[in-house]
């Protein structure tokens, strides 16, 4: 029996068991025993594992994320937010103080992002550039080298206008008129296992309020009907902008809160928005995972 300590943390309900994983650049437990802490009945219960690895390269940390089915996503929008606070603690207890804004260079496999603490306790994350070519995202929505924009798919025998953006991670994003109204738990699966996207896919269903304002529902790849996804909010504000439905820069309403999103000039996708310890423990993880 491994006892492992963690922090429970949230991003707009988007809840993650942090791991300080700085001892080594392997992450302290495997896939199989993720799902088991992240199980809501027979585990802590959460939507991934998060472990803070040492640095790579120039940056300060590294970031590593299971989902709550085992799977390794590129990168995690309200779970880096959690983790620049999570890297405060730790900091702190070590005797380094904090000087606000504090900005972290975090190695992920989607690249380094940026997140920085502010004065207020919200946190503002540098989410790099969108990629928009079929290939990087992945999808056969349209040529290799071409965009995804506006293009129909058929998912659950109807026919839906969709556009492909990869945040490191891939989002397939639809508008719809009312986002209520989408059967997230039938459709879903059926959108995230579609042979158009061999990586599977998270995908966003939108509605635009207003050219500022954009209310989504996601399903994420390995997680469900997530609380709220920070790499889909920015998907779906670059999607929006390229379809010509908002602005550069706007607030994303999630089922757990609002993300405030800009696509600046500089072509780098910012994300501000809040993330919270809930509780800290230890968590016993037997060597097969259950
Ligand atoms: O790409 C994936 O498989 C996602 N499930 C990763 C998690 C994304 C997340 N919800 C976010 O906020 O970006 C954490």
């Amino acid at each position: 029996m491994t006892t492992l300590s963690f922090s429970k943390y949230h991003g707009l309900g988007n809840d993650f068991i942090l791991v300080d994983n700085r001892a080594s650049s392997e992450p302290m437990i495997t896939p199989e025993q993720a799902v088991a802490v992240c199980d809501r009945n027979f585990g802590i219960g959460a939507d991934g594992v998060i472990f803070v690895l040492p640095a790579t390269g120039e940056t300060d940390y590294s970031m590593r994320i299971y989902n709550s089915d085992g799977s390794e996503p590129e990168m995690c929008g309200n779970g880096i937010r959690c983790l620049a606070k999570f890297i405060v603690g730790l900091e702190a207890a070590d005797g380094r103080a904090l000087q606000l804004p504090q900005t972290y260079q975090i190695h992920t496999l989607a690249g380094t992002i940026r997140p920085q603490l502010q004065p207020g306790g919200q946190v503002t994350v540098d989410m790099g550039e969108p990629n928009l070519l079929a290939q990087e995202i992945p999808t056969t929505l349209a040529a290799e080298q071409e965009k995804a924009i506006d293009k129909p798919l058929e998912v659950a025998g109807q026919p839906w206008q969709v556009t492909c953006v990869s945040m490191g991670n891939p989002h397939c994003i639809t508008f719809v008129d009312d986002v209520a109204a989408v059967p997230l738990a039938e459709i879903g699966p059926q959108f995230e296992s579609h042979p158009a996207f061999p990586a599977r896919i998270n995908t966003e269903f939108v509605e635009v309020v207003q050219p500022d304002y954009l209310k989504m529902r996601v399903w994420e790849r390995g997680a469900g009907p997530t609380l709220a996804c920070g790499t889909g909010a920015c998907a779906l504000l670059v999607a929006a902008v390229l379809n010509g439905k908002s602005d550069h820069k706007a607030t994303v309403e999630l089922p757990g809160g609002c993300l405030e999103i800009e696509w600046a000039q500089s072509n780098r996708v910012f994300m501000t928005g809040p993330a919270t310890l809930v509780f800290s423990g230890n968590v016993f993880v037997d060597a097969a995972g259950r």
